[in-house]
């Protein structure tokens, strides 16, 4: 009679199709996810990046109502259920659903817990990940666990649904607000020396979500080869060595950075010049409407309104918190914009040109649009 109960047959269609539907999307959001996260792949499937990023949150969203339906529509009576194919995607999935919407929400959520969001949502999906697995694996060896226990089966109900998501949701918050983990390394001991974590924590490696970019590897500079172009439309030319540069009166920001693709970085201090100083030294013609800037990676590029290149918050800034930048960050000098996303923050900066005319930057020209303030939704 067990037996029965757990015979797939005996589900309903509209519960069997939607059990296919989420593990297909499931595939799909992971997949999706590592091509906009994982450096290689983010790199070498550029120009569909934006549309990536889209179709992962529609997916995610439909994930999203796809773990809630089983809960809106009546369950079958009497169809048994082994405990953890309905723990696991309801304590699981739902704080992942909950940590993606939190980096979705870019300017709704403090940025500290958004960066704690984005490691769990990555934690916690490959968790998700390992036990779907584990599920295919007796599903398909046909191992019918012992009808009671904590791995038996049971009567799925409404009170064990809510009882299961809000301990999933309650656990998004513990993990976001509260931060466990770092509770917990602080009372495991600490490796020492080595290239362990904490060298690369020192050099402000893990603070970044990623090192981007669009070329193979990262471009290399000697200070004593580096030349900063100022040109366009402007009464007095000038090609900057680095002392010349230097010899501008350094100006600092503390603020938070937010990549487009979800993971964000809070107080990052930024030392550097303004293009106010660059345009005293330069004298920009009247028409000048824009600023554009290049990369010596030989493909990056950027542009913004005068207006914008003129915020106070914008520097061009060659320290991150009180010491040079990484070779990956763009060492040795890098444009910041900190009210927008980190793509028009452009590295390895060579040539900043004033001009009537905008150009169109790297991602402009794959679809992400040229103003790039912060946002949520597709
Ligand atoms: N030259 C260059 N600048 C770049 C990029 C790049 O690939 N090449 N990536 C941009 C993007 S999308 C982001 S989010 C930030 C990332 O900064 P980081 O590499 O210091 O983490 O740099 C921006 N500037
Ligand atoms: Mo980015």
């Amino acid at each position: 009679m067990t037996i029965k109960w757990f015979k797939h047959g005996k589900w309903p269609r509209w519960l069997v199709g939607l059990h296919h539907y989420t593990i297909g999307s499931f595939i799909l959001l992971v997949l999706t996810g590592v091509a906009l996260y994982l450096p290689i792949v983010h790199t070498a499937l550029i120009r569909y990046l934006p549309i990536i990023y889209d179709v992962h949150i529609l997916l995610g969203l439909i994930f999203a109502i796809t773990l809630i339906v089983p809960f809106l529509r009546i369950l079958p009576a009497g169809r048994r259920i082994w405990r953890f194919d309905w723990v696991m995607p309801l304590l699981v999935g739902a704080p992942i659903v909950i940590t993606g919407i939190m980096l979705w929400g870019v300017t709704l959520f403090p940025t500290t817990a958004r960066s704690r969001a984005f490691t769990w949502h990555g934690w916690l999906t490959i968790l998700l990940g390992a036990w779907i697995l584990v599920h295919a694996f007796y599903k398909a060896l046909g191992i019918r666990p012992k009808a009671n226990g904590v791995a038996g089966r049971i009567d799925p109900d409404r009170r064990m649904f809510l009882r299961w998501t809000g301990a999933g949701v309650l656990g998004a918050v513990a993990v976001t607000f509260i931060d466990p983990g770092s509770l917990l390394s602080r009372l495991l001991p600490q490796p020492s020396g080595g290239v362990g974590r904490q060298t690369l924590a020192s050099k402000g490696i893990q603070r970044f979500g990623a090192y981007y970019t669009v070329i193979s590897g990262y471009p290399k500079m000697n200070l004593a080869d580096y030349r900063l172009q100022v040109t366009g439309d402007v009464a007095n030319p000038m090609t900057l060595k680095w002392a010349d540069v230097q010899a501008i009166p350094q100006y600092s920001e503390t603020k938070d950075f937010h990549c487009v693709t979800g993971w964000s970085v809070p107080n990052v201090r930024w030392q550097g010049i303004h293009i106010s100083q660059l345009m005293k030294l330069v004298k920009p013609h009247e028409d000048v409407k824009y600023v554009n800037f290049y990369s010596f990676d030989g493909q990056y590029s950027e542009s913004l309104k005068l207006s914008e290149a003129l915020d106070s918050t914008v520097l061009l800034a060659y320290h991150m918190d009180g010491q040079p930048l990484l070779q990956e960050q763009g060492y040795p000098l890098r444009l910041v914009v900190p009210k927008m996303y980190g793509y028009k923050s452009i590295k390895w900066l060579n040539r900043v040109e004033f001009s009537a005319q905008p150009i169109t930057g790297y991602w402009e020209h794959y679809g992400y649009p040229n103003e790039a303030y912060f946002r949520t939704g597709i």
